[in-house]
């Protein structure tokens, strides 16, 4: 039997993140299994490594319950950064680069000394060097930001951007610090870290055990995003975007 053509669907998805135009869901039509669907993202992340980008780190996706129910997946999911997806904090983002953009408040580690695939995170303090506040700016490829699970995650989990707030040294607990969102000064979101997965400590063991599934090892120096605190708010023209995170400090952004 033929399978699906994984070049050919990461192209039509390599492009409408470029064109900033939403594409219909890939999935059904081409009999995409979740397998199949991190191939694509494979391929996708490839051509932009053929283009001059470089991988920098892994994303976590639907880490929460809030987001799982935002958008009718419930799986966790994970997706790959490049280091022109990163924004310098406080800096300033295209709006119209994308399609319907978001934002969300996470958690960012900057990792260190590694375990060997398969192996728990024993010593989280050896394997993370510093944690900082971060935002995440998703952008589904999709119409209407509705996909299937196989759909997200050919699309590298809507990742289009992040900001990475002060690193700080590893906290003594990190599993239930209060998260804000705020837009405009004002409050959008309210959470805390304890909707990653009840501790973002965890998604680095979600993170290393599901990416090896599929040959990828997280290297020392790349950032890992823990996943959202709240569920995403859409990014509007001119808004100034705020994460806040208990203990952890700030990152911003702003939309032109
Ligand atoms: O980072 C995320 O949790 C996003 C995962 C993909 C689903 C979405 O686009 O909200
Ligand atoms: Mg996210």
């Amino acid at each position: 039997m033929i399978g699906p053509d994984i070049a050919g669907i990461a192209e039509k998805l390599g492009v409408a993140a470029a064109t900033a135009t939403a594409i219909p869901q890939l999935a059904a039509e081409t009999g995409l299994d979740v397998d199949a669907a991190y191939g694509v993202q494979a391929a996708l992340l490839q051509r932009r490594v053929d283009a001059g980008e470089r991988l920098v780190g892994l994303k976590m996706g639907l880490t929460s319950r809030v987001k799982m129910a935002q958008v009718g997946v419930d799986e966790v999911i994970w997706g790959r950064l490049t280091n022109t997806m990163r924004v310098p904090d406080g800096g300033v983002v295209d709006r119209a680069a994308y399609i319907h953009p978001r934002v969300e408040p996470e958690v960012a580690f900057l990792l260190d000394r590694l375990p060997e695939p398969g192996e728990p995170v024993g010593d989280f303090a050896s394997a993370v060097r510093a944690v900082a506040p971060a935002i995440e700016l998703i952008d589904s490829r999709y119409a209407d930001f509705r996909f299937s699970l196989p759909d997200v995650i050919a699309d590298n989990t809507s990742a289009a951007a992040f900001v990475i707030g002060p690193w700080s040294p590893v906290p003594a607990g990190l599993d239930n610090l209060g998260v804000l969102l705020e837009v405009d000064g004002r409050v959008a979101q309210v959470g805390s870290t304890a909707a990653i997965l009840g501790d973002p400590r965890r998604a680095l063991d979600e993170g290393i055990r599901l990416a090896g599934r599929h040959g990828v090892r997280l290297e020392s120096g790349w950032v890992f995003l823990a996943g959202a605190a709240t569920a995403a708010v859409p990014l509007r023209p001119g808004a100034h975007v705020r994460a806040v995170v208990e203990k952890l400090g700030t990152a911003s952004l702003r939309a032109s």
